[in-house]
């Protein structure tokens, strides 16, 4: 499912007068689920919520903003691929695909889109299986553990290294 910036905010103006930096949020499996289940461990916001007060940040600081959540490996890949020449960074949570998922990691790879990785726990400090992210070596950085706020300091590090902030 797709979000856009609301129409007639000042990423729509700004769109079509001058060249707005624009980031893209790509949410991957089950997280739609969130603030639905498990909030000891991702949280009790929904990913409305998260998207709300990116969007919020994001208007603020005078970027564009567009967010796109999927279970399916094929359309998070196509979403980075069609990044390319559209987008000027990607934040992603690939939730459970991280952890193998090499046809995210290959596109990552073959974007010239610089990329943070997201995650709401600390896969670090979880399971085995989730300590490794095969797509860690292809981001520019990670942020893990602090909740809905792994995504807001992503944004705050995107809106920094663009020069916006
Ligand atoms: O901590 C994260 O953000 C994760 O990327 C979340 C993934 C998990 O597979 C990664 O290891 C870490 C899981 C997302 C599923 O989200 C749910 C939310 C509510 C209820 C059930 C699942």
């Amino acid at each position: 499912m797709w979000y856009r910036g609301s129409p007639g905010s000042r990423y729509d103006i700004d769109e079509r007068c001058m060249a707005l930096k624009k980031i893209l949020v790509l949410h991957g499996p089950n997280l739609n689920l969130l603030g639905t289940r498990e909030p000891e461990i991702y949280g009790s916001l929904t990913l409305a919520d998260i998207n709300a007060r990116m969007e919020e940040r994001a208007e603020k600081a005078g970027a564009g903003i567009d967010f796109l959540q999927s279970n399916h490996e094929g359309a998070l890949v196509d979403a980075i691929q069609q990044a390319r020449g559209k987008y000027d960074f990607i934040i992603l949570n690939a939730a459970a695909y991280t952890h193998y998922s090499i046809a995210l990691r290959d596109a990552i790879g073959a974007v010239d889109v610089p990329v943070i990785e997201v995650h709401l726990s600390n896969i670090h400090k979880r399971e085995e299986f989730r300590h490794r992210s095969v797509i860690a070596p292809v981001v520019m950085g990670q942020v893990a553990g602090l909740g809905a706020e792994s995504y807001l300091a992503a944004l705050e590090a995107a809106l920094i290294k663009l020069g916006v902030v």
